[in-house]
C-alpha cells in the first residue's frame, strides 16, 4: 500500500476530490498553507494499493493545472523603506506537488 500526498491549489480541490471518488479512491482533504506564498492550498491524502498509484497520479494530473499567482513582496529587513517600491511578483504555482510514501501498516478501528 502507498500513501499519496498531493498539494494542490484550492481552485482544483473540489474537482479533484470528485474525480478521485468517481474512480473509487478513498481520500481525505486537509487544509494547508504554502510556506512561500503563505496562502492557503489543499493537501489530498490518498491511501491506495500499489497497483493503483499510477491511476491516482493520472487523475491528479488530469484535474490540476498550474497558474500564475501574484505575490506581494516583503519589504527588506533593515532597508530603507522610503525608497522601497513593493511591486508584486508573478509566481508560477504548479498543478500538484505529489509525494508517494510506503505505508508500513494500515488499520481501521
Ligand atoms: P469519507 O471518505 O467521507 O468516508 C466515510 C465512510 O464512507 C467510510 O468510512 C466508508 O465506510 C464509506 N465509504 C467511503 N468511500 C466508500 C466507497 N468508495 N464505497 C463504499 N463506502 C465508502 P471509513 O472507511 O471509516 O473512513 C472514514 C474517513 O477516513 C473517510 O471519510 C476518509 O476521510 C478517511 N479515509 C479512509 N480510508 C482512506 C484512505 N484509504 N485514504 C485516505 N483517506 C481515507
Ligand atoms: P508555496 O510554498 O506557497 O509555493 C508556491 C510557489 O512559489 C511554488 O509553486 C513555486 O513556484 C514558488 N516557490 C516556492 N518556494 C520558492 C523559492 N524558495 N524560490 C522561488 N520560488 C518559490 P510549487 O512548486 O508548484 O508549489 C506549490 C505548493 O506546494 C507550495 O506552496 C508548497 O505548499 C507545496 N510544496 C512544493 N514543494 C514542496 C516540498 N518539496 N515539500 C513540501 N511542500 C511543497
Amino acid at each position: 500500500m502507498k500513501l499519496i500526498l498531493a498539494v494542490v491549489q484550492d481552485q482544483d480541490s473540489a474537482r479533484l476530490m470528485n474525480a478521485m471518488v468517481d474512480h473509487n479512491f478513498r481520500v481525505t482533504k486537509l487544509a494547508s498553507t504554502g510556506g512561500f506564498l503563505k496562502s492557503g492550498n489543499t493537501t489530498i491524502m490518498i491511501g491506495t494499493e500499489d497497483i493503483r498509484v499510477e491511476k491516482a497520479l493520472q487523475v491528479i494530473r488530469d484535474n490540476c493545472k498550474s497558474r500564475e499567482q501574484l505575490m506581494a513582496p516583503v519589504s527588506p529587513m533593515g532597508g530603507n523603506a522610503d525608497s522601497y517600491i513593493p511591486y508584486p511578483v508573478e509566481v508560477e504555482v504548479g498543478g500538484a506537488t505529489v509525494f508517494v510514501l510506503p505505508v508500513e501498516r494500515f488499520e481501521q478501528f
